[in-house]
C-alpha cells in the first residue's frame, strides 16, 4: 500500500496538455468558422469559476443532478450492483460521494463477511478516478482516502476520449460519466465515444450517465448567461489560458460573451464575439490570427437530451436501458445502461 493511500497511474506524457492545446488552437483558429474546445476552460482560475457557476441561481444542472443522486443513489447502486466505480472526468469527485456512500452501505450489508474474515480495514469497494488533471486527481483522491477507510482508491491520469482501453478489467464495474459532460461532444463524437466505451465493458458492467434534458429556453439560456457575469468571465478566461500557455496577445476586453440556443441541434452554444477587427499573435504557434468585427469563436456546445433519442443513441452503441432517474421538473437525468 503506498503511503498516499491511493494508487496513481499516469498514462499521459508530461507534455500532453501542452501538445494537445497547441494542436487544438491551431486547428480551431485556422478554419473559417473558428472554434476552441471547451476542455481548455479548466485551468486553475477556470476551474474556480466553474465551481462558482455551479452555485449560481441560474445554473440548475449541478444541483439538480445532486438532488437526483440524493434521492436515488441507493436505487442506482442496487440496480448496477456496483463493486468498482470508475468515473470519467472525475474532477473534484464531489457528487461521487453520494454514490460511494450508497456503494459502501450496500457492501456493508455483507457486514457478516467482515465479521468473519479480514481486518476491519479491508477494502469493500473500489473507486477509480480518471481525469487529465493531476492536481484534481490528487486532491480528490486524497480527500476520499481520508473519508472512506474501506474504499480502495485509484487515480488514473488519462484522456477519456483516447484512453478508454486503460479501464480496469475484472470485477464488475460501473463507469460513471456525470455532470452532462457528454453534452460537450458533437453527435458524431458521442457515437464514437459510446462505441469505444461499450467495447471496454463486459456483460455485468454498467454505464451511469448524467445528461441534461431539453427544456424551455427561458431556463436554458440564463443558465449560460447569468446576471452576475460569472459564465462570461469563465468563457473569457479561455483567452487568458491561451495568453498564458501560448504567449498569445488576446485582448479580452475586445470580445463579448455570446450564448445561443441552437434549436435544430438542441444545444447551447457559447461563443466569444470580436468587437473590432484585430490580429492576434500566437508566437508559440508561429501564427497570426485575424478577426473581423462581429466574428465568433465557438468555445462550447452543451447538448441537451431527450429520453427517446438518448436511448436510441445508446442502443446504437450496444447499450440497453436499465434505469432512468430524473427530478420532478424533468430537467436532468441519470440513466443506467447495461450491455447484455
Ligand atoms: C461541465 C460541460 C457540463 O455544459 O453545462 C457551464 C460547462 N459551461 N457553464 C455545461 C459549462 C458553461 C458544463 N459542463
Amino acid at each position: 500500500m503506498p503511503a498516499l493511500g491511493y494508487t496513481y497511474d499516469d498514462h499521459l506524457p508530461a507534455d500532453f496538455s501542452a501538445q494537445s492545446l497547441r494542436h487544438d488552437v491551431r486547428t480551431g483558429l485556422t478554419t473559417p468558422r473558428k472554434w476552441l474546445p471547451p476542455k481548455w476552460f479548466y485551468d486553475k482560475v477556470g476551474s474556480e469559476l466553474f465551481e462558482d457557476i455551479t452555485a449560481l441561481r441560474e445554473y440548475y444542472p449541478t444541483r439538480t443532478e445532486r438532488a437526483i443522486l440524493d434521492e436515488s443513489a441507493s436505487a442506482i447502486v442496487a440496480a448496477a450492483g456496483v463493486d468498482t466505480l470508475v468515473e470519467l472526468g472525475s474532477g473534484s469527485s464531489e457528487k461521487t460521494r453520494l454514490l460511494l456512500d450508497a456503494m459502501l452501505d450496500r457492501a456493508d450489508g455483507g457486514a457478516e463477511r467482515r465479521r468473519h474474515g479480514g481486518a476491519a480495514a479491508d477494502p469493500i469497494a473500489s473507486y477509480v478516478a480518471l481525469d487529465v488533471s493531476e492536481d484534481a486527481l490528487r486532491s480528490a483522491c486524497a480527500a476520499l482516502v481520508g473519508s472512506y477507510p474501506r474504499l480502495r482508491v485509484g487515480a488514473m491520469r488519462a484522456d477519456f476520449t483516447h484512453h478508454l482501453e486503460l479501464l480496469p478489467a475484472g470485477k464488475p464495474m460501473t463507469v460513471a460519466f456525470l455532470g452532462s459532460t457528454i453534452g460537450n461532444f458533437e453527435p458524431a463524437e458521442r457515437a464514437t465515444f459510446l462505441r469505444a466505451l461499450r467495447a471496454q465493458l463486459g456483460e455485468h458492467d454498467h454505464f451511469l450517465l448524467g445528461a441534461d434534458l431539453v427544456k424551455s429556453t427561458d431556463v436554458l439560456v440564463p443558465a449560460y448567461d447569468d446576471a452576475a457575469g460569472v459564465t462570461a468571465a469563465f468563457n473569457l478566461n479561455l483567452l487568458d489560458v491561451l495568453n498564458h500557455s501560448l504567449r498569445a496577445d488576446f485582448d479580452r476586453t475586445a470580445f463579448d460573451h455570446v450564448v445561443v440556443w441552437d434549436s435544430q441541434n438542441e444545444w447551447i452554444e457559447m461563443r466569444l464575439r470580436a468587437t473590432r477587427d484585430m490580429v492576434v499573435h500566437l508566437p508559440d504557434l508561429d501564427l497570426d490570427v485575424h478577426f473581423d468585427r462581429g466574428e465568433d469563436v465557438r468555445t462550447e456546445i452543451s447538448a441537451k437530451f431527450r429520453r427517446e433519442s438518448l436511448t436510441a443513441e445508446l442502443a446504437a452503441a450496444g447499450f440497453i436501458g436499465r434505469g432512468w432517474w430524473t427530478d420532478q421538473r424533468q430537467w436532468f437525468s441519470l440513466s443506467l445502461w447495461g450491455t447484455a
